[in-house]
């Protein structure tokens, strides 16, 4: 059984399958901005390894096919990087895209297949000019991609170019949230990738190589890849579509609740009136920051903005999400909430999931819809 190591897992995860462990992070830390390690999402292709950190080692393979390994204890002499960094799957939401258009393959994940984290650990770049691979990418034209293996048998890649870069923070973490990293999150060693879609940030990493070639996994070459509205798996050309890297504006609405007495809405209108409030977060890949959310109390009719809340967020760049809120005068609610957020390159969502209808159900971004009563 390979599964017999698996680690016991909290009981407030939304489980969507146990072997291969595959749970979401439940609502009520969705809007905190650090996700605790034990209610992160999970999200396993196969087992969970358990590795034995004395003899684990990690070995980089360079282009002329030599190979450097190092122990645990040798890469914590490295310098030292916090990044807080948001893990989102490609198949958060993926619900949402079957419910708004049609069966989208895969785990029906609702919002919480993503996750908020501070992460520790040393550069790869630094690991890599250690190793003997030094430069920059220019300098390397030949060689295009850095691979990752993990222990069982998932593997990914990156472009080069982002694992050397000053400001790509891309990292190999020991720990999370102040500890050892748990079993679940890659233990005693995973790649951190931040910006990119999770699929990248390997789990329980072995290997690593730099090659001309991206990744062969079928995780690479498939199954994280977004194609038309009109096309499926039986036509579709899978190598003319790029390996999804950097991910579009996301945003979900976590709670709508009613205020309690004395909670109400009081400055802006100048009287006490039943009030409502919303939560949820926002998030952009490529580093770039969230800019504005906004939110529809009435189905997209109008719209006003959240408040963005302040956190603690450490990197070059903006790895992690943005926690908003809104309280609202219910007189101005409609059947359905709605948000929808903007980042710094002006880019937002779309207002449906049909024309982003993709067969794999990748990276589901539409406004996202809740009902104000009866909400699930
Ligand atoms: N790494 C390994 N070795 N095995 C895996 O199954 N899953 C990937 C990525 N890295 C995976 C992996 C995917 S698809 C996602 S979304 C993230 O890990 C999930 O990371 P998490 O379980 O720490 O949230
Ligand atoms: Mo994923």
């Amino acid at each position: 059984d390979p599964f017999e190591d698996d680690p016991l897992r909290h009981s407030t995860l939304k489980v969507h399958t146990e072997r291969p462990c595959n749970a979401e992070s439940p609502v009520e830390v969705l809007d905190k901005f650090i996700t605790p390690s034990e209610q992160f999402y999970v999200r396993n292709h196969l087992w969970a390894p358990k590795l034995d950190p004395e003899s684990y080692r990690l070995t980089i393979e360079l282009p002329d096919g030599e190979e450097v390994a190092y122990s645990l204890e040798e890469l914590k002499k490295f310098p030292q990087v916090d990044v807080t960094a948001t893990l989102q799957c490609s198949g958060n939401r993926r619900k949402h895209m079957t419910e708004g258009s049609r069966y989208a393959n895969g785990l029906q994940w609702g919002i919480g297949a993503i996750s908020n984290a501070s992460f520790r650990g040393v550069r790869l770049r630094d690991i890599l000019a250690h190793a003997g691979f030094d430069g920059t990418a220019e300098d390397n034209a030949e060689i295009k991609h850095v691979q990752f293996q993990g222990a069982e048998a998932y593997g990914a890649s990156i472009p080069l170019e982002k694992a050397l870069s000053q400001y790509g923070d891309v990292l190999l973490v020991h720990e999370m949230n102040g500890q050892p990293l748990p079993q679940d999150h890659g233990f005693p060693l995973r790649v951190l990738v931040p910006g990119h879609v999770a699929a990248r940030s390997v789990k329980w990493l072995k290997r690593i190589s730099l090659a001309e070639e991206e990744s062969q996994s079928q995780w690479q070459q498939r199954d994280y890849k977004c194609f038309g509205p009109n096309q499926s798996g039986s036509d579709v050309d899978w190598a003319a579509a790029p390996a999804i890297q950097e991910t579009p504006v996301q945003s979900a609405i976590t709670s709508v609740k009613d205020l309690p007495k004395g909670e109400r809405l009081l400055q802006v209108y100048g009287l006490e009136e039943d009030s409502i409030e919303v939560k949820g977060y926002a998030f952009a890949g490529g580093g770039r920051r969230i800019v504005r959310v906004d939110v529809s109390p009435d189905d997209g009719r109008s719209w006003t903005q959240a408040e963005l809340l302040e956190d603690e967020a450490a990197g070059r760049k903006r790895w992690a999400w943005t926690q908003w809120k809104l309280v609202v005068p219910r007189r101005l609610a409609g059947a359905n909430f709605v948000v929808k957020a903007v980042d710094e390159g002006y880019n937002t969502q779309p207002g449906g999931h049909e024309p982003y209808y993709n067969f794999r159900g990748n990276l589901t971004g539409a406004w996202h819809r809740v009902p104000y009563k009866n909400r699930d």
